[in-house]
């Protein structure tokens, strides 16, 4: 297969593309028509191994943010989403699947609450900003849709916290997980949340101001040395055991929350009306058609799970693999994700 990206503006840089390029990276993938690198020099088994020990600068600008404002800013995300954001504090981060009428997933961001009234959606792979503009024309609401000029970069890994708690104070520890504050960066206000696309603990910077980004990593570079640091980004290894779910690979608008776990994020006792509300309680009464499960499975390698590989029991098909790798610590067996 042929390999490499044809360049071009459509697939748009981040702040942090010259350094990440400095770093060695390897390649890249497109999220949300940004560059999100996939490896560095070394393997991905190495990268696993030092996240689980260490800490890593992740490029994860393609994360795009969606601000949604104004007067019916919270009625917008409120009907986006089946999770009840009623009691949601400025401060918050809330992990929310975003539906279409067939209570189909359209994505699952991070919802960030800046104020009453503003709201940040941090995105996964698909068209967010055009739906709710849509919504929002379509209903006359009073809200202003825009992406700003942020880029999340990402410090993951178990020696995240010392490394920002020395560089931008020991406020920082008391941030909780899911929850963001406010640090001094080059004398700009930026948010820094407990989060980020691993299970080994760590914090986003949502950098607002692509002109900060090549200093920042700079100084983050720099201070990281006596903690080991290395470039990275999401690693496949480490999220497939985490359970974290990838859209458009374990979910697409073909995918309801309830098929995929996220029955918890979605409020079915009628305290909210949202978009697929009548949709998703007809599957809940029902009960869905598949579930998700992880699976563990013997093979002698494991290629990229490029399309879903189906499973089967017998002649019949009964799910199909949505992602899987190869485990260093289960030794030669694979992990995946299948219906
Ligand atoms: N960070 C930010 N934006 C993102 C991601 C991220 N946007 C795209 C993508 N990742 C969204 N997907 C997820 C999936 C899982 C989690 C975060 C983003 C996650 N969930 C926690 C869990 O499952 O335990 C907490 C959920 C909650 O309590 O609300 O970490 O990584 N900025």
């Amino acid at each position: 297969m042929a390999d490499g990206l044809n360049m071009s503006r459509r697939i748009r840089r981040t702040p942090y593309t010259d350094r990440v390029e400095a770093a060695g990276v390897r390649g890249f993938s497109v999220v949300n028509h940004m560059l999100l690198p996939k490896a560095f020099e070394r393997s991905v088994e190495e990268d696993y191994w030092h996240l689980k020990e260490h800490v890593q600068i992740w490029d994860v600008s393609c994360q795009r943010q969606v601000e949604i404002s104004g007067a019916d800013a919270a009625a917008l995300v409120q009907w986006m989403t089946p999770r009840n954001i009623s009691n949601a504090k400025i401060g918050d981060c809330l992990y929310i699947p975003i539906l279409d009428d067939q209570a189909g997933l359209i994505n699952d961001p991070v919802l960030l609450k800046l104020a009453e009234d503003r709201f940040w959606l941090s995105i996964a792979d698909s068209d967010v900003l055009l739906y709710a503009k849509g919504l929002a024309l379509g209903r006359g609401l009073d809200v202003i849709v825009h992406e700003p000029d942020v880029y999340p970069l990402a410090l993951q890994g178990p020696r995240a916290e010392a490394l920002l708690s020395e560089m931008f104070g020991a406020e920082i520890e008391k941030i909780g997980f899911f929850k963001f504050g406010w640090i001094d960066i080059f004398g700009t206000r930026q948010l820094i949340a407990r989060s980020g696309y691993s299970r080994q603990g760590g914090f986003e910077i949502y950098l607002n101001g692509a002109s900060l980004g090549g200093p920042l990593w700079d100084k983050i570079w720099q201070a990281g040395q006596s903690y080991n640091i290395s470039p990275g980004c999401p690693n496949l290894i480490e999220r497939i055991e985490g359970g974290l779910l990838s859209y458009g690979n374990e979910m697409t608008s073909e995918t309801n929350p309830l098929e995929i776990g996220l029955g918890k994020y979605c409020s079915l006792d009628g305290a909210v009306e949202f978009i697929g509300r009548p949709a998703l309680e007809k599957i809940a009464a029902a009960g869905p058609d598949r579930l998700i499960h992880g699976v563990v499975f013997n093979a002698p390698a494991c290629p990229t799970c490029a399309v879903p590989w189906p499973v089967r029991v017998g002649k019949s098909r009964v799910g199909a693999i949505t992602s899987g790798i190869y485990s260093p610590r289960l030794k030669k067996k694979h992990w995946a994700v299948a219906y």
